[in-house]
């Protein structure tokens, strides 16, 4: 049994746990969080899979895991949270740099001490009557020139055991802090104390959480305390708290990239190899790009990383990047048989799925997964559902937890140290109008232009005026750990230093709708039409349209063989309405303005160029 397949330490069992460290500062530090948080008991996690067995056996034996049929999903569980605790918290998320204009006008900043007070309230007593775990692990493979290590403190199982899955955890990574290794220090607690402060006992719930929540970034400490969430990103902190909002204010001072992308290789017929990282807004696809198959004969697509990418200059003066994760904790509806096999092969076993719908036959099911919903199933929150029930059966965001070793499409070099050479960037967003369906950047100013403009349009009343922008620049809004107008600054500062060895860079929108209201692009695999076009520009064998929005493809210039799209359709594809283009143009303006003297002057150069381009 194996939920760890890709953690250092699978071969070699520890059969006797360490009870604590060499290293001083790691050793003082689980100290003076277990005299805050008051826990029953310490446990150094060795990342072994005899630790996974037993944990999971433990969780299941509480009812807060269901183990899986094992003839449809060997050594697979089932997680069901409580409703209040479902997705990331933004609004409780905080970047707690010494000075506010640091975090900038789209973080929540708190001044620091002030917070660390307020936290340190929160958390006193919060893990009585619990374990407190000592999580280690590292961040892309262990000791390479990319990689960085970090330390989770956390009282929930649950984060251990995906944890396991998401990174390379294990005994290696203290052997590593206590030869001198930098780490970074994250605290988890779920908020939810067995025990209270006159000593009385209650009994644990299936999915312990606190109504209040806290996911506190200190950027210049390198640290996260997380308060209050089990899930995801709010809980398993090496992923958007540590490889996004930490791991990009490191990027800044040390001069390389965190971020929020995808990493692929694609192969064309004639054998060449290019790398791709690709910015999306979340549930734009991503992860459906990472694994895509294409339907275009000769050309293969193979996965590096589904989330995030840490790209640096390499000695050869390119850019190159790591997956940092080892896992995908990906969103399950709408990842299907017919959108995603790949995903869904990928999931044969060893995974946790958390808020999905359970079958009657002991394996899982979500909306998205088979064109027809079985008959009868228990939905997420624990209920009898059938099709007529009128919701959904798995929560919208629900998830997998599953290796990425595991994928069928994975990329021999996805662990290689070194990472893997880049040869473009995408930026892509969700836009009905406007943006074309593909576009190359004229230089890597426009094109970090490009990623600084990223948006979607609001498509629920729920979600503000229907048809306003909702802003994502570089699909890093909630992810940015500093101040958004000096991390556009940082990536031009990248572009000058890699020169003409910079990647080219690319917008795509799958996403735009024709007068119908329909999408006109059928998407999924034919955006490997897409793909194709990138690496013909790239090796110089196709031509582009110099447009005030950037390069098209000329005419007959996208592969469209065996595609049922008609003339109009294409028109309307890359149709440039330069009124409507001018209004976004002083949406932008508006946009840009927030950050005052802090904004980039050769952004606001190339809206200016933009614009002029327009009004010709
Ligand atoms: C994610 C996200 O969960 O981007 O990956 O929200
Ligand atoms: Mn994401």
């Amino acid at each position: 049994m194996t939920l760890t397949s890709s953690s250092p330490q699978t071969d070699t069992e520890t059969a006797v746990k360490r009870t604590g460290t060499t290293d001083p500062a790691l050793q003082a530090w689980v100290q003076e969080v277990a005299e805050l948080t008051q826990p029953d008991r310490i446990v150094w996690c060795d990342g072994s899979s005899r630790e996974a067995h037993e944990l999971s056996k433990e969780l299941v034996t509480s009812g807060q895991l269901i183990r899986l049929n094992p003839e449809w999903r060997p050594n697979s569980f089932l997680a069901r949270t409580n409703p209040k605790d479902v997705a990331r918290v933004e609004n409780r998320t905080f970047i707690c740099s010494t000075e506010e204009i640091d975090a900038g006008p789209t973080n929540n900043w708190a001044e620091p001490t002030a917070m660390r007070s307020e936290l340190k309230g929160v958390f006193a007593g919060s893990m009585r009557g619990r374990t407190m775990y000592i999580v280690p692990f590292s961040m892309g493979p262990l000791g390479g020139p990319i990689s960085q290590l970090g330390v989770e403190i956390t009282d929930s199982a649950y984060v251990v055991l995906n944890m396991g899955i998401m990174t390379r955890m294990g005994e290696q990574i203290i052997t590593m802090i206590e030869a001198g290794d930098p780490w970074v220090h994250t605290v988890h607690s779920v908020g939810y104390p067995l025990v209270d402060a006159d000593g009385v006992a209650r009994p644990d719930v299936t999915w312990p959480c606190n109504d209040t929540k806290y996911i506190v970034q200190f950027p210049e400490e390198r640290e996260v305390w997380s308060f209050g969430s089990g899930y995801g990103g709010n809980a398993l902190l090496s992923k958007k708290t540590f490889a996004l909002r930490i791991a990009s204010v490191m990027g800044r001072d040390e001069g390389w990239l965190a971020e929020h992308m995808l990493l692929i290789k694609i192969t064309s017929p004639e054998g060449g190899t290019f790398h791709v990282a690709a910015a999306f807004p979340s549930a734009c696809g991503k992860t459906n790009l990472s694994m895509l198959q294409p339907t275009i004969p000769g050309w293969k697509v193979e996965t590096i990383g589904d989330d995030i990418a840490w790209l640096r200059k390499g000695d050869d003066g390119r850019l190159w990047a790591i997956n940092p994760e080892a896992g995908f904790f990906g969103v399950a509806p709408g990842t299907g048989e017919l959108t995603n096999p790949t995903a869904v092969s990928t999931m044969w076993g060893n995974t946790i799925f958390t808020n999905v719908a359970l079958r009657d036959d002991g394996d899982v099911w979500w909306e998205g997964l088979t064109e027809k919903a079985p008959d009868h199933l228990i939905d997420w929150q624990g209920k009898d559902w059938t099709p007529a029930s009128g919701r959904p059966a798995a929560h919208p965001n629900s998830r997998f937890t599953v290796a990425a070793a595991q994928c069928p499409s994975i990329a021999d070099e996805w662990e290689a140290v070194d990472g893997v050479p880049i040869d473009a960037i995408v930026f892509g967003g969700r836009r009905a109008t406007n943006v074309p369906l593909v576009a190359q950047a004229r230089s890597w100013k426009h094109g970090v232009f490009m990623g600084a403009t990223i948006s979607s349009e609001k498509t629920a009343a729920a979600d503000g005026i229907v048809g306003e922008l909702r802003r994502d620049p570089f699909a890093m809004l909630p992810f940015c750990g500093y101040n958004m107008a000096d991390y556009w600054s940082h990536w031009l500062k990248v572009g000058k230093s890699l020169g003409t060895k910079a990647p080219a860079i690319f917008q795509v929108n799958w996403f735009r709708k024709g007068a119908d209201g329909g999408f006109i692009w059928p998407g999924f695999g034919e955006n490997a039409r897409v793909l194709e076009w990138m690496v013909r520009r790239m090796e110089g064998d196709a031509e582009a349209i110099d447009t005030p929005i950037g390069l098209l493809p000329a005419e007959d210039g996208l592969n469209l063989k065996g595609l049922d799209l008609s003339a109009d359709a294409l028109e309307q594809l890359f149709h440039i309405d330069r009124t409507s283009w001018l209004t976004e143009c002083d949406l932008t303006e508006e946009y840009f303005n927030q950050f005052g003297d802090r904004m980039p002057p050769a952004l606001l150069a190339e809206l200016s160029s933009v614009r002029y381009h327009l009004k010709d």
